[in-house]
């Protein structure tokens, strides 16, 4: 079973002190911790941006992708290797920018892995423009007047992709976010959390006491996450109130059931002996 100290890592965090990254961070470890997962077993992928430096401070095996494309790498390195756990972590720009069209079929693929979106409402490695998550009149680097378009739910785009676990955190509440991180890993499926990360240094609108003042959880209120028409309708909740936990949650077959060439078959476990690609690298060339 691995301890907090075995997830340290020697990297210096470059993160600026109070980000919103920190309490994901934390709150991953303690839930790798409490799901027992082993360390060679999981694997995180992250795209670019401030986030994307997560990989650099959990000892396990990480892959720091490019921007926008997370999903296509942890949901090939998942259906290569099914034995691993694989945690994506994307940012909100990197996501729901960049990644938009992989996330709409990512959820209805239903790959078994997890997605966890720093949702922090601006690109902060740029160093503060506005993002899809950005409230509209949001005033930014790249939007001085303010933004014009209504911001994107991410939340309810999933529930009518028919996503299988939908959840919403926030990284000011580590606690109930490693809850949320310990359920998307245990989910069978392509499970989804949107996190809530204040940028203390380039989102001056969606702060800590901003966060703190709105949110409120989902199981407080009894919500039964099987009610796709009460969880669509928790998710367009937005401005006093918004609600955090697990929206939706339901069973369905995930992407590798239907594909017969990896259903039964850890394609990392088959020989690599006698392997002659001649003929087809004729046909390519
Ligand atoms: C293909 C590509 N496009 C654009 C960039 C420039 N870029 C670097 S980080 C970043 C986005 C950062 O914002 P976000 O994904 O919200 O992450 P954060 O830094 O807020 O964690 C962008 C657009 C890039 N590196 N690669
Ligand atoms: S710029 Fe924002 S998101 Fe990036 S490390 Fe600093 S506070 Fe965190």
């Amino acid at each position: 079973m691995v301890s907090l100290n075995d997830l340290r890592t020697p990297k210096t965090n470059t993160w600026c002190p109070g980000c919103g990254n920190f309490g994901i961070l934390m709150a991953f470890k303690k839930a790798l911790i409490e799901t027992g997962i082993e360390r060679e077993d999981a694997v995180m992928v992250s795209g670019i941006g401030c986030h994307g430096k997560i990989v650099n401070y959990v000892n396990i095996n990480g892959f720091h992708g490019i921007h926008g494309r997370v999903l296509p790498t942890a949901q090939g390195i998942k259906l290569a290797n099914p034995d691993l756990t694989v945690i994506g972590f994307a940012g909100d720009s990197d996501q729901y920018n960049e990644g938009w069209g992989h996330f709409a079929h990512a959820v209805r693929a239903n790959v078994d892995m997890t997605l966890i979106v720093h949702d922090n409402m601006v690109l902060g490695l740029t160093t503060g423009q506005a993002t899809p998550t950005s409230q509209q009149g949001f005033k930014s680097k790249s939007t001085p007047f303010g933004v014009i378009p209504p911001m994107l739910n991410p939340i309810a785009h999933a529930l009518v992709s028919d996503a299988t676990f939908v959840a919403r955190g926030y990284s000011g509440d580590m606690f109930h976010l490693k809850n949320l991180i310990v359920e998307a890993i245990k989910h069978r499926g392509f499970a989804f959390i949107d996190v809530f990360q204040p940028c203390v240094s380039f989102n001056y609108l969606n702060t800590y006491a901003w966060f703190s003042k709105r949110v409120y959880k989902l199981e407080d209120e009894n919500h039964d996450v099987t009610d796709h028409k009460k969880a669509l309708k928790k998710a367009l909740e937005w401005g006093d109130k918004i609600p955090i936990g697990i929206f939706y949650k339901k069973e369905r077959p995930i992407y590798s059931d239907s594909l017969s060439q990896v259903k039964d078959e850890n394609l990392t476990k088959l020989s690599k002996q006698n392997i002659d690609i001649t003929s087809a690298m004729k046909e390519m060339m």
